[in-house]
């Protein structure tokens, strides 16, 4: 075989291989009455253009090898833009580094393709090494706000090649196509996991912010924090008020971060977090949700207990291990939910769902009584009831 039959032919075989992946529809699957997952992923590493990947040059690429991998698509944003469901996918190099790609898809669940090219997002004044986990906010000031958290080598440690530091970037637009970046978040401690809140509160912005004594340890960050910023344009929050606090022996022990924004409900808002334990493994993250009260988003109306989602099957697998974190969802006029979530930090998948059922899940879960004796009260209870209906 010649060079130019290689080329030829892997490029068929490679072209003919992406085609029927991006095509593939997805399949609804049976679920636990709260929320229904799907079949295949929606989002996943080989579903980046081969374009960004392939020199298609048989010139210079006689192998039609490929010249830079991905590694994985992972933590997107979501948000819903003339009719179309879109995700600002984390997309991660080979080489580590994630930048932000628009995705999009026109019933959420598949379909999604990327647009020409991956957004070019300007740097802060001082150079990040890294930047990660945005979530988008189309405001109520006219922006779509993207948060993310970037990431530097912390030359404080000039040893130690393994200390950095997380903090907000914040970056703005009106198509996702062309970003303004705004000064990065000042705040007391580092921070992950910072999101906007879509409203304004007390006529100011506000964030969900999650301090952090170290780049992984939460520390004495007591949970998901909440506060104030005058300006967008030179953000800084003075106080964060914790209003999701970790405990002890919960699936929130270790950490937990606000996903995306919260969605405005008859009966509060509806918030969707991870929640992150440590076991022999190393973490395990799950989902969790919470509500908070309509006219004070700062104040807990109902903290259903346990997780909501956790890995099953292949999400277990991956490049980080039993993990699933969700930073975007989508809910459309008629109620639906699409919950965007990323399993073991490699792929994409959607799960759907309605306000009505999350909302049902929320208030009627019985929340963590944090002892096994109050777990076992809770499930007699429930046993109970059932006897006195059964009975009737
Ligand atoms: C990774 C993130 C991770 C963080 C904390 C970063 O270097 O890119 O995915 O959440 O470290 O472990
Ligand atoms: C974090 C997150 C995510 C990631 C998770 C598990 O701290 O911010 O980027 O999914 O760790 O690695």
């Amino acid at each position: 075989m010649t060079k130019n039959d290689t080329f030829e032919t892997r490029k068929k075989l490679v072209e003919g291989r992406y085609t029927a992946l991006i095509t593939r529809p997805n399949v609804k699957l049976e679920g636990n009455g709260v929320y229904e997952r799907y079949a295949n992923p929606v989002v996943t590493a080989e579903m980046v253009p081969l374009e960004w990947r392939y020199d298609f040059n048989p010139a210079t690429n006689p192998y039609f090898m490929e010249r830079i991998g991905v590694n994985a698509t992972l933590n997107s944003g979501a948000i819903k833009i003339n009719g179309k469901y879109v995700l600002v996918v984390r997309v991660e190099g080979n080489d580590r580094k994630s930048f932000f790609a628009v995705a999009e898809s026109d019933n959420g669940v598949d379909g999604f393709k990327f647009r020409e090219r991956p957004i070019t997002m300007p740097d802060d004044a001082i150079p990040g090494t890294n930047v990660y986990d945005m979530r988008l906010t189309a405001h109520e000031d006219g922006w779509i706000y993207g948060l993310f958290c970037v990431e530097r080598h912390d030359d404080t440690c000039p040893g130690n090649l393994s200390a950095a530091t997380a903090t907000c970037g914040i970056a703005r637009t009106k198509d996702l196509e062309t970003w303004e970046r705004l000064p990065d978040l000042k705040s007391k401690s580092q921070q992950r996991n910072v999101v906007l809140h879509p409203e304004f509160v007390n006529g100011k912005y506000a964030l969900y912010t999650r301090p952090q004594d170290g780049f992984i340890d939460a520390g004495s960050g007591g949970g998901i924090g909440w506060g104030y910023v005058d300006d967008m344009t030179c953000a800084e929050v003075k106080d964060e008020q914790i209003i999701d606090a970790r405990y002890y022996h919960t699936i929130k022990e270790v950490k937990n971060g606000e996903g995306p924004h919260p969605i405005k409900t008859p009966r509060g808002w509806l918030h969707l977090a991870h929640g992150v334990r440590g076991c022999a493994s190393g973490l395990r993250y799950v989902l969790y949700l919470y509500m908070t009260a309509l006219d004070e988003p700062w104040k807990p109306v109902a903290t259903p207990g346990g997780y909501f989602m956790a890995p099953v099957g292949e999400e277990y697998m991956g490049d980080v291990m039993n993990v699933l974190f969700s930073n975007g969802w989508i809910c459309d006029d008629d109620g639906t939910v699409y919950i965007y979530y990323a399993s073991s930090d490699t792929r994409m998948h959607v799960a759907t769902s309605t306000v009505d059922r999350l909302v049902d899940y929320c208030l009627n879960t019985p929340s963590d009584g944090l002892t096994t004796v109050k777990s076992v009260e809770t499930i007699n209870a429930l046993i109970d009831r059932n006897r006195e209906y059964f009975n009737k």
